[in-house]
């Protein structure tokens, strides 16, 4: 399997060289992808350094800030036409632990179609993760759980493995949610293709270094889309009724 880690960063100069040196040793079989917006920190000249370095190591830089969710895109569109046969989302500041990826290759081994890290089934935590932000995931989780019928128990988790052809099925260009509603879309994209999602436990460690770029205007589109996204599904689904009814 060829694996491509995608690392979207934007003014993680502080965090990036210890979370790419811990992947590449974590998993040396693993190739890199950083996807830079622009940073005005310099994070995309750092990355230039270890990928000159490191063959291994590949940067995509991007005109300015557009989200979270572009980034990926980007990378994931990258990753395809380069071949790779699995496509790993992780966070540049040491949330996501490059030492836990292994479990998620082994869930894609073992036939998963989506792999997700999930701080909320058993055995899996958060250090260091303030109350409130503790709050909003899980009540954000619940909520896009009960709208979607999804039963991923981490819903807006971004430690993922993608299997290509997961993503070969989604319609990329049709996605447009930023934040964690980028997350959200895309796990809900795969369950209604009715493909095989497994979770595994993971540590998620709050970041040390650097700034976060979290906002309440990421909960609020994320909560909207949800509660569309979910109304749109039982509307249509009632209408199947109807029409099944009447004929
Ligand atoms: N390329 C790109 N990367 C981004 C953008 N926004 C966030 N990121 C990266 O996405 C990852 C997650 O962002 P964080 O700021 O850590 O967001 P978070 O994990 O929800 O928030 P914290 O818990 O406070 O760390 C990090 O690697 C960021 O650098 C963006 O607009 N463009
Ligand atoms: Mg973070």
């Amino acid at each position: 399997m060829r694996v491509l880690t995608i690392i979207p960063t934007y003014n993680e100069l502080e965090s990036l060289p210890k979370t790419l040196q811990r992947l590449r040793t974590a998993v040396p079989a693993s190739d890199v992808l950083v996807v830079d917006d622009n940073s005005p920190d310099g994070t995309g000249t750092l990355a230039d350094g270890f990928a000159a370095e490191d063959p291994q190591v590949h940067v995509l830089h991007r005109k300015g800030k557009e989200g979270l969710g572009a980034a990926y895109i980007a990378g994931f569109k990258w990753g395809l036409e380069a071949g790779y046969d699995v496509l790993v989302e992780m966070d540049a500041d040491g949330s996501h632990q490059p030492e836990q990826l292994p479990q998620l290759l082994e869930a894609i081994e073992q036939g998963a179609d989506l792999a997700m890290g999930s701080r909320w089934v058993p055995g899996g935590s958060v250090v260091n993760w303030p109350l409130y932000r503790q709050a909003i995931s899980r009540v954000g989780s619940t909520y896009a759980r009960l709208m979607l019928g999804l039963r991923i128990k981490d819903v807006t988790g971004g430690y993922r493995a993608f299997r290509r052809s997961t993503l070969e099925k989604l319609n990329l260009d049709q996605v447009d949610s930023v934040g964690y509603g980028f997350q959200v879309d895309l796990a809900w994209r795969v369950a209604k293709l009715g493909l095989r999602i497994e979770e595994r436990p993971i540590t998620f460690v709050e970041r040390e270094l650097g700034a976060s770029k979290m906002s309440g205007n990421i909960v609020v589109e994320a909560m909207i889309n949800v509660t569309k996204w979910g109304l749109a599904a039982r509307w249509n689904t009632l209408a199947g009724k109807v029409k099944n009814t009447n004929s």
